[in-house]
C-alpha cells in the first residue's frame, strides 16, 4: 500500500512543493488549511495541486481539531509547516507566534503520542533559533538564543521534539532551515519584495524599491530542495535534527544586484545607512533606497548554516546558488504580466 503523509500549513510555500515532491512519490497526501472555504490557495493551484490533495479544515490553536483529523487520516508521517513565517510580524503579535509554532507544536506532539502508532513527524524548525549566535556559520550544537518571538515560539518547538522523542520514542525531528526562497515566496519577504519590484522597474514603472537593513546578510537557498531535505529526514532509521541550508551568506544589497542583472539592469550603489542607494547604472535613476520603516525591532545576527550533518547523513545539500537563485525568482516575476505572480 502506498505510503500516506498530512502536511500542516500545505497552502504556504514549502507546503505547496512538498505536496508537489510526495505526490510525484506516491503519497496519498492530505493537508490542513484553516478554513476550506479560504482563499489562499494559489500556490497548489498554481502548481495544479488542488485536485490531488485531501485538504481538511485545521487549526494548530484547536486541540481537539487537531486529534479529531489525524484520527480520521491516520497517515504514515506529519509535515508540521504551519507558521506565522514572517519574523518582522512576530512583534506585533507575540502571543499569537508563540501560541502557533510553541502550543501548536505541543497540541500535534501529544496527539501523536495519544493516538499512539507510528507516524513520523517533521518539525519546521529555523535558523532564527540562533538569532544571537556568537559563532558562524552555526551548526546543529549551536547553543539556542534567539532574538525574536518568532524564533522563541520555535526553540520551545525544537525542545518538545527532543522531549518526546527522548520520554516516549517518536519518530520526531527537527530540520532547522535557513532562509529558502522560490517564486512562491509571499512578498513581504524581502526576495520576493526585491525581485517583484525590480521586474515592475524594468517593465517601465517608476518605482523605487524601499528597503530596510541592506547589509543583513542571510544564507538563500532555493525551496524546492529543502522539501526533499524534510522527507530525507523521515526516511532515517533512528529521529534527528539536521541544519538545511548552502552555507554562504549573502547581503541584501548583493541579492538585489544579482536579481537586477537577471533583468538586463546594473546598480551602482552609493551612501551608508539609511542614505544608501542603488541607481540604475543606464540613466543614474534611484531604484533602491533604505527606509528605516523596513529596519527590524532586533536584527539576528548573520544567520549562516553548516549543513554538513545533513550532507554526510541524508546525502543532501544545496544545489541552487544565490545569483542564480535571484535570477529564477526574477524571471518568474518578469514573465507575468503586470509583475505579480501572488
Ligand atoms: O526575508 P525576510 O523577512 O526573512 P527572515 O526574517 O530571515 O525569515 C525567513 O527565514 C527564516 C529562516 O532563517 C524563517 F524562519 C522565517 O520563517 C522566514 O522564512 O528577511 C531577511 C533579511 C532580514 O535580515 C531583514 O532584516 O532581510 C532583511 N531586510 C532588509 N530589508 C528586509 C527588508 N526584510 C524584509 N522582509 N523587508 C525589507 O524591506
Amino acid at each position: 500500500m502506498g505510503r500516506s503523509a498530512f502536511i500542516t500549513g500545505i497552502s504556504g510555500q514549502d507546503g505547496a512543493y512538498l505536496a508537489a515532491f510526495l505526490l510525484d512519490k506516491g503519497y496519498e497526501v492530505h493537508g490542513g488549511i484553516r478554513s476550506v472555504a479560504h482563499s489562499g490557495l494559489e500556490r497548489l493551484e498554481f502548481l495544479g495541486l488542488r485536485d490531488r490533495i485531501r485538504l481538511h479544515p485545521f487549526d494548530l490553536a484547536d486541540h481537539n481539531n487537531i486529534f479529531r483529523v489525524l484520527r480520521e487520516v491516520s497517515v504514515d508521517e506529519v509535515y508540521n509547516l504551519a507558521a506565522q513565517s514572517f519574523v518582522g510580524a512576530s512583534w506585533d503579535n507575540a502571543i499569537q507566534a508563540l501560541d502557533i509554532h510553541a502550543m501548536g507544536t505541543a497540541r500535534l506532539l501529544d496527539t501523536l503520542r495519544t493516538l499512539g502508532g507510528d507516524t513520523r513527524i517533521f518539525q519546521a524548525s529555523s535558523s532564527e533559533i540562533f538569532g544571537t549566535a556568537r559563532t558562524c556559520p552555526q551548526t546543529e550544537l549551536t547553543a539556542l538564543a534567539p532574538r525574536a518571538p518568532y524564533g522563541t515560539g520555535k526553540v520551545m518547538a525544537h525542545c518538545l521534539v527532543e522531549n518526546y522523542r527522548t520520554r516516549f520514542g517518536m519518530h520526531a525531528s527537527c530540520g532547522i532551515l535557513y532562509n529558502h526562497e522560490s517564486p512562491l515566496r509571499g512578498r513581504q519577504f524581502v526576495t520576493r519584495k526585491i525581485t517583484l519590484a525590480l521586474a515592475r522597474i524594468a517593465a517601465g514603472a517608476p518605482e523605487i524599491c524601499r528597503l530596510g537593513n541592506l547589509s543583513a546578510r542571510r544564507d538563500w537557498g532555493y525551496a524546492p530542495e529543502y522539501v526533499e531535505g524534510m522527507w530525507r529526514m523521515l526516511q532515517q532509521d533512528q529521529p534527528e535534527d539536521f541544519i538545511l541550508a548552502t552555507g554562504i551568506g549573502t547581503t541584501v544589497r548583493d541579492f538585489a544586484t544579482h536579481a537586477a542583472a537577471a533583468l538586463g539592469i546594473e546598480i551602482d550603489w552609493e551612501g551608508s545607512g539609511a542614505g544608501e542607494v542603488g541607481r540604475r547604472r543606464s540613466d543614474g535613476r534611484i531604484i533602491v533606497a533604505v527606509d528605516p520603516e523596513f529596519y527590524r525591532p532586533a536584527e539576528a545576527v548573520d544567520l549562516i548554516g553548516d549543513a554538513a550533518k545533513a550532507r554526510d547523513r541524508l546525502g543532501w545539500s544545496a544545489q541552487t546558488d544565490v545569483a542564480t537563485l535571484a535570477a529564477l525568482m526574477a524571471r518568474a516575476e518578469a514573465a507575468v504580466p503586470g509583475c505579480a505572480l501572488w
